[in-house]
């Protein structure tokens, strides 16, 4: 692209204007095209451009640009009993943070929004919340683009056929796989039509010849994600391959960036906007977007719109002390409210930690929004040595009756250093936890 030419010579009036201001020709006429085809087409998703000549100005030099937020599996509507009585309350947190991926997208200015599948549980879901979710979205002062997904797919009778979807202009449901120009952008949507696939919904997508910046936007799993059986399964090179600038995933609820082979990341996972089980890393964010212009790799920032923590927490019972020392950390967590906790304890359970275990219990009930303790993992110390008896004739019975002699703060001969009575305690415990576990 020679930034000198015939053509260039004799601006005039609006593409002389811009030419100056950018100093590039051929940016110029881009934008000066755009904004021609924005006064042509009524109908087109325009920015506001506020007043004053310097707003606009502003307005035609974000024009060279694509600056979105890419969100994806909202799941409203999710049932949540894995939660008990928390239940309503994660599902309302669901819809707080769809509020606050809009306030995100206002904070950051964004152009549009992406919405990349399952932004319901299913179809069946209360059509209350159908109008709840078209409100919260259209309360984006600019334009919103969203696909079915396997969770919600484009199916007569779906949540998509409710009028809710009548009641904002912004709103888009891109219901069909063939490209769509916006403004500053083409998008490649790939609506889901059904629950399961084994296709690729990226394969028909061809944005190698587009001058525009071209975003895709798919659900599906990309290849290399640990999956029970393929289900839209997304090639790893997809945007690549395609040609796009950036390929918008949804399906999968951790956030997860995909770099191609020169080490530019073109696709990714936004993760859901709010996490929605234990285990879930790295989810409840958005994405920032944004690409320079056609060809250049795109900026990602992720931003956090969750906004409950789910901690998951594995802790190794041995001493009565440990439970001491995991109740001083429960007692000192941050926001515990908004907090759900699933604790789980293994080891052995000595008979005076009862009322610590107790207090770890109530403390978690009366601070956390929800808490659950797994004690299964917990083996009762014996009251006495009649264990020992249990123990398999052999090395193992052998080792039981040296750490028992062991673990006798009276007996001093033939003690080597390093087993002190606690040691010897401390295994011999371990011993027979060992020996209960086999036992189940
Ligand atoms: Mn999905």
């Amino acid at each position: 692209m020679s930034a000198a030419g015939a053509a260039d010579s004799g601006y005039t009036g609006l593409e002389g204007f811009v030419r100056g201001f950018f100093g590039r020709p051929h940016v110029a006429k881009r934008v000066v095209a755009r904004h021609q085809k924005r006064q042509e087409n009524a109908h087109y998703p325009s920015r506001e451009t506020g007043k004053g000549e310097s707003r606009k100005l502003t307005g035609w030099a974000v024009l060279q640009m694509a600056k979105f937020i890419h969100t994806a599996d909202w799941q409203i509507g999710m049932k949540a009993a894995h939660v008990g009585a928390a239940a309503e309350t994660v599902r309302a947190q669901r819809l707080e943070s769809a509020r606050r991926v809009v306030q995100v997208a206002k904070e950051q200015n964004v152009e549009f929004t992406v919405v990349a599948g399952d932004t319901f549980e299913d179809n069946a879901v209360d059509r209350v919340l159908v109008q709840k979710v078209a409100d919260i979205l259209g309360s984006f002062p600019r334009p919103v683009y969203i696909i079915p997904g396997n969770h919600d797919p484009l199916v007569p009778g779906s949540v998509w056929n409710h009028p809710a979807w009548k009641s904002h202009g912004n709103v888009y449901l891109l219901a069909e796989a063939s490209p769509l120009e916006i403004d500053g952008a083409t998008l490649y949507p790939s609506p889901l039509g059904e629950k399961h696939s084994l296709k690729d919904p990226t394969r028909w997508m061809d944005a190698h010849d587009s001058k525009r910046i071209a975003v895709g936007i798919a659900h599906g799993t990309v290849e290399g994600v640990s999956q029970d059986a393929l289900d839209y399964p997304i090639a790893r090179d997809a945007a690549t391959r395609a040609g796009l600038d950036y390929l918008a995933l949804g399906h999968w609820h951790s956030t997860a960036m995909f770099a191609d082979g020169s080490g530019d990341t073109r696709m990714a996972y936004s993760g859901t906007h709010e996490t929605t089980k234990f285990g879930e890393r790295d989810s409840g964010n958005v994405l920032l977007v944004e690409i320079a212009e056609r060809g250049r790799p795109p900026r990602l920032t992720q931003i956090p719109t969750g906004g409950f923590g789910w901690e998951s927490l594995e802790e190794d019972i041995r001493e009565p002390d440990d439970l001491t020392r995991i109740r001083e950390m429960l007692e000192l967590k941050a926001d515990p409210h908004t907090t759900l906790l699933d604790l789980r304890l293994k080891g052995v359970l000595h008979q005076e930690s009862q009322a610590e275990l107790a207090r770890i219990s109530e403390i978690i009930q009366a601070r956390f929004l929800y808490g659950r303790v797994d004690t299964s993992g917990l083996i009762p110390r014996p009251d006495d040595d009649s264990w020992l008896a249990d123990v398999p004739v052999g090395v193992m019975r052998e080792v039981a009756r040296q750490l028992q002699r062991l673990s006798d703060p009276t007996g001093t001969d033939d003690r080597p250093d390093y087993a002190t009575p606690e040691v010897a305690t401390r295994a011999m415990l371990e011993l027979y936890r060992m020996l209960q576990e086999t036992k189940r």
